[in-house]
């Protein structure tokens, strides 16, 4: 397995978040706690490829949102935010060898986090990111593949799909209590948290292993009883510029 991350620029403090972070984002500890990040990546197997980070975009360090990966073929988005949508090309550049690259035309858009993958079906939010012909487009490029793509309306307050779920494997869906309707994801069994944990939802499972926020008894408890072992990480600062677990990669 392949993970791609990217650096995180001096330029992080700026960063996009819904509300200003405070105490404000501290750029040596967001680095600290990202290094934690690849090692644990390394460590459950994952070839490490870091993307450099870029100046120019702040947020270039959640990489999920500017790739869907899907066996042979990636499709490169087109961020929903504006200031977002030059970080594709590095990503492009460093997936070309790996995978068939398709690029997303104007005026769709989507963001990685709004994908969730359950076997051989793609659940993606429609977010104030991603709109109904990013999902469209990437129906388009997947369905060659095999794959569905299946549209879920999400309400306003919630940024991506993903942070309020995560996919724990292809039958099982961790997911934030009151979230999302019980039947978002088809048959697939949700593991549900408190509210008032739902931050913590974001995780990234790695076969029986996950990584999760620390900071999150409930969360680890529901996880546990489930059979999966818990590798808490520090996530304080990617959570100032809204970001989380699986943002912070895309898995090859
Ligand atoms: C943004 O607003 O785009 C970033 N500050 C956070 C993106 C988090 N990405 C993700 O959940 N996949």
């Amino acid at each position: 397995m392949l993970a791609l991350t990217r650096s995180i620029p001096d330029s992080y403090a700026s960063a996009l978040s819904a509300v200003p972070a405070d105490p404000p984002i501290d750029v040596e500890a967001a680095r600290a706690q990202h290094a934690a990040y690849t090692a644990a990546l390394a460590e459950l197997g994952a070839t490490v490829i870091t993307v450099p980070a870029d100046e120019a975009h702040p947020d270039c360090v959640f990489i999920e949102d500017t790739a869907v990966v899907a066996g042979e073929v990636a499709v490169i988005t087109r961020p929903g935010a504006e200031s977002r949508q030059g970080e594709v090309d590095a990503v492009a550049h460093a997936l070309a060898p790996l995978v068939t690259t398709h690029r997303m035309p104007p005026p769709a858009t989507l963001d990685g986090g709004d994908c969730l993958r359950l076997g051989n079906t793609i659940y993606v939010g429609r977010s104030a990111r991603t709109n109904e012909l990013g999902v469209s487009f990437l129906r388009h490029i997947l369905s060659g593949h095999g794959i569905t793509v299946v549209s879920v309306p999400l309400p306003e307050h919630i940024l991506h799909l993903k942070c309020v779920c995560a996919r724990l494997d292809d039958e099982r869906v961790l997911v934030a209590e009151g979230a999302l309707p019980d039947d978002t994801f088809g048959g697939a069994t949700l593991l549900r948290i408190p509210a008032e944990e739902s931050y913590a939802a974001n995780v990234l499972a790695i076969g029986k292993s996950v990584l999760c926020a620390d900071g999150f008894p409930a969360t680890r408890d529901v996880l546990e009883q489930a059979g999966f072992r818990t590798i808490p990480l520090v996530t304080t600062e990617a959570r100032k510029a809204d970001g989380a677990l699986t943002c912070m990669s895309i898995l090859v």
